[in-house]
């Protein structure tokens, strides 16, 4: 029973790292079911404010989604908005990223683009005519308060749009140069490393006769 609570002990830092903590709720836009190959313009969705225009949400229709079966689009008929309130803790460092994409099927650049803002951050992407996903990722303070991600629709408003996904704001470790969200690799090699330990640890109840 010792050995067991100290291999827990062990154990329970590496876990508490690898607890992958985003912020944003319903961030990948799967909380609505879409059915394949079809989309819907929604007025509410959980996790979001949605603007007066609504949210659009495809699922293998026109393009597909970068994370899971939906993604996103904000010039549904009119160019619109969605926002969603996050709280930071002051002084604390974070991480925004987001995928975003042009259709296959968009009406130039002067028709695209898509519009971030985290707090007093804010920024554009997509006002060209890339069709491949693309990942932008930021990084930003905690005020302490609560602080508002939204997007929008930038370009022509003609319903054809930027397309969003996989929306994650991550808190960085304690060391501040590490996500909390850990690669599937990063993963992978601290399994082997808990696999290693318990190796080692037969190996000495063992006697040393292997
Ligand atoms: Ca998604
Ligand atoms: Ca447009």
């Amino acid at each position: 029973m010792k050995r067991l609570i100290a291999a827990s002990l062990l154990a329970a830092p590496l876990f508490a790292f690898a607890t992958p903590v985003n912020l944003v709720n319903n961030g990948s836009f799967e909380s609505t079911v879409v059915g394949n190959g079809s989309y819907t313009i929604v007025n509410s969705v959980v996790g979001w404010t949605v603007g007066p225009h609504g949210l659009e949400l495809r699922n293998n229709i026109a393009g597909s989604a970068f994370n899971g079966s939906n993604f996103a689009e904000l010039d549904t008929t009119t160019n619109s908005w969605i926002s969603q309130t996050l709280n930071t803790v002051a002084g604390a460092s974070y991480t925004l990223s987001f995928a975003y994409t042009n259709r296959p099927d968009n009406q130039g650049a002067v028709s695209n683009g898509l519009s971030w803002q985290i707090g007093d951050l804010s920024g554009k992407v997509g006002n060209d005519t890339v069709t491949s996903w693309q990942t932008f990722s930021t990084t930003f303070t905690g005020t302490g308060s609560p602080m508002t991600l939204r997007f929008g629709s930038t370009g022509r408003s003609d319903s054809y749009g930027t397309s969003l996904d996989n929306v994650v704001v991550s808190t960085l470790s304690a060391g501040g140069n590490a996500s909390a969200v850990p690669e599937p690799h990063s993963l992978a090699l601290m399994l082997a490393g808990l696999g290693a330990m318990g190796f080692v640890a037969r190996r000495r109840k063992g006697g040393g006769r292997a």
